[in-house]
């Protein structure tokens, strides 16, 4: 399948993030995107690059005020390239070589940071997606968004988790305005952006697979019992997982939320594709103890194509590095082989 792609993604590029008050090397790096296209390309996928949008793809899931602040702080934070060092909480020493920021409003939490070139790159990631929803569209076209910065964490006037606009929620309104429309959300975080944005929505299903809130980011939400309201009741589904899972008990639970999908009929499917359920996750599928191997992607890739629901697909979080390519690959191809 054809993969969208644009190496705009490099220009967001902060050094470290905060953890309680202290500095730690930021695990939402540029290599990321970087070993998911080489991967993908390297299993015969065709890279293209994304048509850029206009900003009322952007401002119909988030408020111009936050659109402009994104805006004004990447230009308010130096281009230039400056050395400087600095010590994390653990110790360790590292130079950063761009000046970076922390937000102080609309976000909601510190992991967050931006750079000059934040804005550009989330602008772009968010064209990533809407092309993605444009092809499917057009064409009933599966394509992979391979969007960076993510975005399922992104509300509608606050960014948070590594996440700035919303891409998934971008393609979905688009969709949504062409037919009923389902996001599938297998990330190992709770997408609580999503969620939020299509919370009053009976035309657009959120079901969302992720560990449990009680003790992962985001914290705040991800329950069971958040079931929509107004026209979306019972448009929302959260499927919190337990730490320890392995492969056979989330493909039980990916079951699980297939039904609701299915149960739905959408018109369209966007899955919001994250890799960070990994065993060897550093941030999040090690820390949950979670057991789902390599092969387990190619199951998941396959159950979600069995739907046979006209498919997009779209880059979230993973960020064990060395094996994002292959990941990535092994998805793609039980999503093709079926
Ligand atoms: N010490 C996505 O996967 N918590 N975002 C990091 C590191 C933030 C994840 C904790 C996790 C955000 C798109
Ligand atoms: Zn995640």
């Amino acid at each position: 399948m054809k993969v969208i792609y644009s190496p705009e993604h490099l220009n967001h590029n902060p050094q470290s993030e905060v953890y309680d008050g202290a500095l730690y090397p930021i695990s939402e790096h540029p290599e990321r995107a970087e070993q998911i296209m080489q991967g993908l390309h390297t299993a015969g996928h065709e890279i293209v690059a994304p048509v850029q949008i206009d900003l009322e793809s952007i401002t119909a899931v988030h408020t111009p005020r936050y659109v402009e602040y994104i805006r004004r702080q990447s230009a308010a934070i130096m281009a230039s390239q400056i050395e400087q060092e600095w010590t994390d909480g653990d110790g360790g020493v590292h130079t950063r070589t761009r000046s970076q920021r922390h937000a102080s409003n609309f976000i909601m939490d510190s992991y967050t940071p931006l750079v000059n070139g934040t804005y550009g790159a989330a602008v772009t990631s968010a064209s990533v997606a809407a092309s993605a929803a444009d092809r499917l569209i057009a064409d009933a076209e599966t394509t992979y968004a391979l969007c960076r910065p993510p975005g399922h964490h992104a509300e509608r006037q606050r960014m948070g988790g590594y996440c700035f606009f919303n891409n998934v929620a971008i393609a979905a309104q688009k969709l949504s305005e062409s037919g009923s429309v389902a996001v599938l959300d297998i990330d190992f975080h709770h997408g609580n952006g999503t969620q939020g944005i299509f919370y009053d929505r009976g035309d657009v299903l959120f079901v969302s697979l992720h560990a449990n809130p009680d003790r992962q980011f985001p914290y705040l939400t991800g329950w069971s019992d958040e079931q929509g309201v107004g026209d979306g009741r019972l448009c929302n589904a959260n499927f919190p997982i337990d730490d320890g899972i392995n492969g056979h008990e989330y493909d039980g639970l990916l079951a699980e939320a297939l039904d609701r999908v299915v149960d739905f009929k959408p018109d369209f499917l966007a899955v919001s594709v994250g890799y960070d359920t990994y065993k060897l996750d550093p941030i999040a599928g090690a820390k949950a103890d979670f057991r789902i191997d390599v092969t387990d992607f190619a199951t998941m890739g396959s159950a979600i194509r069995s739907l046979d629901i006209p498919t997009m697909l779209v880059q979230e979080g993973g960020y064990y590095v060395p094996d994002l390519g292959k990941l990535a690959a092994t998805f793609v191809r039980g999503f093709e082989n079926n």
